[in-house]
């Protein structure tokens, strides 16, 4: 590697230049994103020195507690992006209705994020991550942000997540090829790191909350028994490693290959994650690396949206584990 490197935002404007589509606008939301993900990296990293571990004590708008650092999160990211004047509304997994940011006309993008994901492990140093979608307006004239995301379905023009874990590190898509970048603290800047990241065909682990397999579909507890059964010529059994951050866990299959999945369970009927800023960003990234991601039976990127908040089960991850995941289920229900 050269002593130099290749910067975020030189990698932004190259992408530019090879893909026309990919507006200069476009390329302004990503290096704000950059700009957020490295104030929430350095907030994250002293969190427990100025006081912003724990509790603010309210709920958020999908009844989970919030964290102090939820808050900072989701405030960061708003700030970040309204600046640009670019947006028009943001949807949070924090913010009970849409925030109306812009109705000019040069806010063509609505942004759908989970600011703060895995924040049950804030307090405890776990992996945490920050979650993005940017979905083009389909019309500009008018001020409803709201109307414009019910009834599409979540494609969106450019998605990706930051990832603060033992370093923080950028990965996005605009369609064209993932790309990932690490944070070199003492320059301040992202850095290429991981080049047209590819997600392997088929992987060796498997990330669930499995204490709750017992209120799984069969053909769920049947793939986990296939997956856990020694078999080394198939490359059996799969080891299981689950954080308790999304980002993180998808993470790993995107870059070793693996399967992540929330079914729907009797606490989450409709599964536990989120369509518009959770499943669906994540999803996008992993397609554009070859991988797949559904809702166990149908493709997630094709998932009608209903509602700002609107939970969705998630298989995500190797192209053949999902696959296969997805031929227990079928099995399971015929
Ligand atoms: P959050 O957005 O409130 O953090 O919830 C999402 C998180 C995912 O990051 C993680 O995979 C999952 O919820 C963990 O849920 P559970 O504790 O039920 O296993
Ligand atoms: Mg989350």
């Amino acid at each position: 590697m050269s002593s130099c490197g290749v910067t975020l935002n030189r990698h932004i404007i190259e992408e530019e230049q090879r893909h026309p589509a990919v507006a200069g606008e476009l390329s302004e939301l990503l290096v704000q994103l950059g700009f957020a993900a490295k104030i929430l990296a350095r907030e994250i990293g002293r969190a427990a020195l100025v006081g912003k571990l724990g509790l603010v004590g309210e709920k958020n708008a999908t009844g989970d507690s919030q964290k102090k650092l939820d808050v900072f999160a989701n405030d960061t990211v708003v700030e970040a992006f309204a600046q640009t004047g670019l947006v028009a509304g943001i949807v949070s997994e924090e913010l009970d209705e849409v925030k109306e940011i812009s109705c000019e006309g040069k806010a063509r993008y609505i942004l759908c994020t989970d600011p703060l994901d895995g924040s049950s492990n804030t307090d405890i140093n776990g992996a945490l991550g920050t979650i993005f979608g940017l979905y083009r307006r389909s019309r500009t004239c008018a001020c409803d942000v709201r109307g414009e995301i019910l009834g599409r379905t979540a494609e969106q023009v450019a998605a990706g997540y930051v990832m603060y874990g033992t370093s923080t590190v950028l990965v996005y898509t605009c369609g064209h090829g993932v790309s990932g970048f690490t944070l070199d603290r003492e320059l301040g800047e992202f850095l290429l790191s991981h080049e047209d990241i590819r997600c392997p065909k088929r992987g060796h682990t498997y990330s669930a909350n499995v204490a709750r397999a017992g209120e799984w579909d069969p053909g769920i507890r049947k793939f986990i028994e296939y997956v856990t059964q020694s078999d080394r010529a198939s490359g059996r059994p799969y080891s299981l490693r689950y954080t308790g951050a999304l980002v993180a866990d998808v993470h790993r299959s995107l870059v070793e290959g693996g399967i992540y999945f929330y079914p729907p369970d009797l606490g989450h009927p409709e599964g536990k994650l989120r369509l518009l800023y959770e499943c669906a960003p994540l999803a996008s990234l992993v397609e554009a690396a070859g991988g797949r991601a559904s809702t166990g039976r149908q493709r997630i990127l094709e998932v009608p949206v209903k509602s700002i908040h609107q939970r969705v089960p998630l298989v995500i991850g190797s192209a053949d584990d999902v696959a296969l995941y997805q031929s227990f289920l079928a099995a399971s229900n015929r």
